[in-house]
């Protein structure tokens, strides 16, 4: 009887901490929010068979150091990877990239033909008015949550933005 008591006030001691070391957490990534501010993220919408979408965003770096985003993760797709557009002789093609990199006191806008993340092989591909909710990492241990919304993009002239991964 006594025992038993003593358990459950070990196990509501160990919750206590349990959520106080959360809200602690929360307020750590809170802290981040003013060293990298992100803008207009969006994903173009696509057919509802689209092999891959692209996630668009401008990421500012409030920092005195250079920073890169590493990866980017979200749920519901086979990979995700960070991408470049480049134009080789007159064709337009899509580069893996190991990092994107945004520069002290400056940004990177991530935007059609240019730096963007891939979303590939969805399991189902967002409709337009979706919200896809991705985690961005960077080195230095940050990382930030955003939410980006699925809308038409501006038609690209040509077929070029129709490319091979
Ligand atoms: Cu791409």
């Amino acid at each position: 009887m006594f025992n038993k008591k003593k358990k459950l006030i070990l196990a509501l001691t160990t919750l206590t901490i349990l959520s106080v070391s959360t809200a602690m957490e929360r307020h750590h990534t809170n802290h981040t929010t003013t060293e990298i501010v992100i803008n207009n993220p969006w994903v173009r919408s696509a057919p509802p068979n689209a092999p891959a979408l692209g996630l668009f965003m401008q990421i500012n770096n409030n920092t005195d150091h250079d920073i890169k985003l590493l990866s980017a993760n979200a749920s519901g797709y086979k990979r995700i990877e960070l991408h470049r557009s480049v134009v080789q002789g007159d064709m337009m093609k899509m580069v893996k990239q190991e990092f994107m990199p945004i520069p002290a006191k400056g940004k990177l806008h991530l935007k059609p033909g240019s730096w963007h993340i891939m979303l590939i092989n969805p399991e189902s591909v967002p409709r337009k008015g979706d919200t896809v909710i991705i985690d961005l990492i960077f080195d230095n241990g940050l990382s930030k949550t955003v939410h980006a919304q699925v809308r038409k993009g501006k038609k690209m002239t040509g077929n070029h933005h129709r490319m091979m991964h």
